[in-house]
């Protein structure tokens, strides 16, 4: 259980700094893929999961002013945010609450971007053994930023996912989330999943998605995981799609992290990721803490 904690989170970080590279690339130019991570560098969507990761442990649980606060304690810039996001982090800098600042962007709809989903893995693994409770707490963790309702339904699906993953469900998990899921659009992406999982590339791209809004790939990063029965394939498969590379191969990453474990990661991805300051040393060590927290007290 503790290497799937710890797959989840590395393969996150990994499957972020993997894709970052060809983000925006159409399918098609992303190439043959890949000699490997280049740089290594991870992006906001790492960024912002060490930060969830980082307030369920201090916190014991969920806290949204705490986690709105390590949001912006480890905010760069450069790891290229969305601009809904970027805008909200300025809100909660110049002092709005966190239960206000989301709900001012997009004229008052708020973002439904993946933005959420793609930093939910922690809550997914922290609250695995209660759906109800995790569906929830998805919800909150997503408003920080995220108040629109299909971006909050993006990273309970998201989390949900992982959770199953982590507790070793395969088969059941896509009517398990159909089940739970409110949301039409998800629900008929959802529904799709087993019957493209031949289909050519243009076809998953055109039915499911592969764009920054959370219903545009949030399914893409499920059936990746599906289509195939190994950590490599999927990720490599999620970024070969184009479009939000990053972001769907983080969470495709996160799933099948999730579900094969940490052993299952290529060894050479995880050598090329970054290692300074809050790097794949630090990331290890919150997923284990984050294990520690649930299983062991
Ligand atoms: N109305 C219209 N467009 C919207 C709305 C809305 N209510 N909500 C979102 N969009 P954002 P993120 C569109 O900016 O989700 C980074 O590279 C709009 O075009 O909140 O944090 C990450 O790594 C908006 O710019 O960002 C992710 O890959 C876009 O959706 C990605 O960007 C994204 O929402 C999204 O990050
Ligand atoms: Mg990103």
């Amino acid at each position: 259980m503790n290497a799937k904690f710890r797959g989840a989170l590395i393969g996150s970080a990994v499957g972020d700094a993997l894709g970052a590279p060809v983000e925006g690339c159409k399918e098609g130019e992303v190439g043959l893929f890949p000699g490997g991570i280049i740089e290594g560098r991870y992006t906001d969507d790492t960024e912002m999961m060490i930060g969830v990761a980082e307030s369920l442990i201090d916190k014991r649980g969920f806290d949204g002013a705490d986690m709105a606060s390590r949001f912006l304690r480890n905010y760069h810039a450069w790891r290229r945010y969305g601009p809904g996001t970027r805008a909200v982090l300025e809100l909660l800098r110049a002092g709005v609450s966190w239960e206000e600042a989301s709900k001012r962007i997009f004229d008052g709809a708020g973002s439904y971007g993946n933005g959420a989903a793609m930093r939910i893995a922690p809550i997914g693994l922290f609250y695995c053994d209660d759906i109800d409770t995790l569906w929830d707490m998805a919800y909150r963790a997503s408003h920080i930023t995220h108040s629109h309702v299909l971006g909050k339904e993006g990273a309970a699906i998201m989390a949900c996912s992982v959770a199953l993953a982590l507790r070793g469900y395969r088969e059941e998990m896509l009517s398990a989330l159909v089940a739970r899921t409110r949301e039409e659009i998800y629900r008929d992406k959802l529904r799709k999943i087993e019957r493209l999982l031949d289909a050519d590339r243009q076809t998953v791209i055109e039915e499911l998605g592969n764009g920054e809004a959370a219903f545009e790939s949030v399914i893409t990063a499920i059936y990746s995981f599906f289509r195939f029965h190994n950590f490599k394939d999927s990720v490599i498969y999620a970024i070969s799609l184009g479009g939000d590379t990053d972001t769907i191969g983080s969470m495709t990453g996160a799933i099948s992290g999730a579900y094969y474990g940490e052993e299952a990661i290529p060894q050479e991805w995880v050598n090329a990721l970054e290692d300074g300051d809050k790097g794949k040393t630090y990331i290890i060590w919150l997923a284990d803490e984050l294990y520690r927290i649930r299983f062991k007290c």
